[in-house]
């Protein structure tokens, strides 16, 4: 196959192969996975959430917005503490850790320093880090590119076109201004979005087709499914089907060839079935720990224990799989 890396997509053609009959799609994802990725290799991290909760957004699918009654403890993490936690991670087996932090946007005071600490010391620990911290400046990226994160997460997380009716404090237009800035200090992407918010297809394809044509694909797409927080606007919605996951991964796997897609959000409401249906058509990336930021995740063990039924053994760990 010569496929080639495009940035110039049309809406029209992302269409056309979101819409593929299944069996067609995921075949087609298939072969383009197989060309430049190890299908038996899966990425895994896990979260850390540094501060949670008592965020001044109002994103409608969110625990962690203070505009909702959701029920979460609001709580800091010192630097020892999220130290301690890498390490514990490490012990579990995960190389990556994604650093979060419930923030408009990345404050440029004693907080920011205590980040750069954390990331510092995290990847003393021969660990990669990554952030998720909120809008940044070109000059903050590149102080968390020199202090070597991998790559710094914003999601656009639906079309432009809806993305009002699921958040009001910031425009779309911010989170594209955060992608640029991190593109200029060169700091790796990470951008995805959510499904089950409400959303049309067309809305999902808009979505693929604003990330598919960045200036550059994104290190890493994040697909999450909605999980429903009580509290929220999104309290009542209903579970999207797998189908509409797998649709959306094989779509990104054909037209982003290159980059990591993440199963994130969502595994615990999912068989193992169908996760397993996402990894094969190019999901190739995990979060893992019984936890996410404020939402439950599959177990560690149960997760080895999937990929290892897969035959999926090339993964990012740093001790034997238990089994
Ligand atoms: N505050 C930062 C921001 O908004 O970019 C970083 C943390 S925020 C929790 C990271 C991402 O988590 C969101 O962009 C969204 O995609 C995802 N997320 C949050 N709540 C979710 C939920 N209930 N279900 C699925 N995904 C969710
Ligand atoms: C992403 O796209 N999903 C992760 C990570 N990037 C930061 C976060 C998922 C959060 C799910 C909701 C919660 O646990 O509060
Ligand atoms: Fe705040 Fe991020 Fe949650 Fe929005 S998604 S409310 S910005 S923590």
């Amino acid at each position: 196959m010569n496929i080639k890396i495009r940035n110039n997509w049309t809406f029209d053609e992302i269409k056309e192969i979101y819409h593929l009959p299944m069996v067609d799609l995921v075949f087609k994802a298939m072969e383009v996975h197989r060309e430049f990725h190890d299908p038996k290799k899966m990425k895994i991290s896990t979260l850390i959430s540094v501060k949670t909760g008592a965020c001044v957004e109002d994103c409608s699918y969110c625990a962690q917005s203070s505009k909702y009654h959701t029920g979460i403890d609001h709580s800091t993490m010192t630097v020892e503490e999220v130290v301690e936690s890498a390490k514990q991670s490490k012990e579990n087996g995960v190389s990556r850790v994604c650093l979060s932090a419930s923030w408009r946007k990345v404050p440029n005071d004693k907080q920011f320093e205590n980040i750069l600490q954390m990331v510092h010391q995290v990847k003393e620990l021969d660990l990669n880090v990554c952030c998720t911290l909120g809008m940044i400046s070109v000059e903050q990226a590149k102080k968390l590119a020199d202090a070597g994160i991998t790559a710094y997460n914003h999601n656009l997380d639906t079309s432009e076109n809806y993305y009002s009716k699921i958040v009001t404090t910031r425009k779309y237009s911010d989170r594209l201004e955060t992608l640029n800035n991190l593109m200029t200090a060169e700091v790796p992407t990470c951008t995805g979005g959510i499904i089950g918010l409400g959303e049309t297809e067309d809305d999902r394809i808009s979505m693929l087709h604003t990330i598919a044509t960045l200036d550059k694909h994104p290190y890493t797409v994040p697909f999450n499914t909605l999980v429903p927080i009580a509290g929220t606007p999104m309290e009542d919605r209903p579970l999207v089907p797998v189908w509409d996951m797998v649709r959306m991964i094989a779509t990104a796997r054909i037209i982003m060839p290159e980059t990591i897609v993440c199963l994130a959000a969502g595994r615990s409401e999912m068989s193992d079935e169908s996760q397993a249906l996402c990894f094969m058509v190019g999901a190739n990336s995990i979060f893992v720990g019984a936890k996410l930021l404020t939402t439950p995740n599959p177990n560690y063990e149960h997760d080895m224990g999937l990929l290892k039924i897969l035959g999926i053994n090339n993964i990012d760990l740093n001790k034997e799989m238990k089994n």
